[in-house]
């Protein structure tokens, strides 16, 4: 089982989600103790970790290092965490997002080619009861008619795709919404 986790170190096995490994800083409260950031996991799909190489035309010049900067600089702003990982792998990613119940307050998850034909992907999001952000950098309905249905937009509380890399920080932004709605109700 290969992954990559933040900075493209490639790892053999990941560990279970545990801190925020980015924008780590704590706030205080009105009493004055410190507040771990609300945790976003932002999970990639098959083939991410070639962008930047991978059809730039279509996909852009942007590494997923560089979207993970710009994750990491938005969620800072916001003060939230995130947790940025990217895999080949089908299980894996059923199984990252398992690991979410109880300590992601939101999943951001491009999952690229497993988008038209995971129904254990779509489970999986379904089963841990956070809001989800489904994200692609190209406009998959401009594109084969193949790409068109998305099994994770059945789990999605919303859909970002069109818009490159740009989408991934928009989704950030609007998770930061969800989860302060969540924490109003
Ligand atoms: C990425 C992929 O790898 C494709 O399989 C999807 C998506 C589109 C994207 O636009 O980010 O069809």
């Amino acid at each position: 089982m290969a992954g990559q986790g933040r900075k493209g170190k490639r790892q053999t096995r990941l560990a279970p989600f545990g801190p925020p490994v980015l924008a780590q800083k704590t706030k205080s409260s009105h009493k004055g103790s410190a507040v771990t950031p609300p945790l976003i996991a932002v999970l990639n799909g098959p083939n991410l970790n070639m962008l930047g190489v991978r059809e730039p035309e279509k996909y852009g010049t942007a590494t997923l290092d560089d979207v993970e900067a710009l994750c990491a600089e938005v969620a800072d702003e916001l003060g939230l965490a995130i947790d940025f990982r990217q895999t080949n792998s089908e299980g894996e990613l059923v199984t990252w997002v398992q690991e979410c119940r109880g300590r992601a307050a939101g999943i951001i998850m491009n999952p690229a080619g497993y988008t038209t034909t995971s129904i254990a992907v779509m489970d999986a999001l379904l089963a841990v009861g956070v809001p989800v952000i489904e994200v692609h950098i190209t406009n998959i309905h401009r594109r084969e008619e193949f790409r068109h249905h998305s099994f994770i937009s059945k789990a999605a509380t919303g859909v970002i795709c069109g818009l490159g890399v740009e989408g991934y920080a928009l989704a950030i932004r609007a998770m930061a919404g969800l989860i302060a709605q969540d924490e109003e109700a």
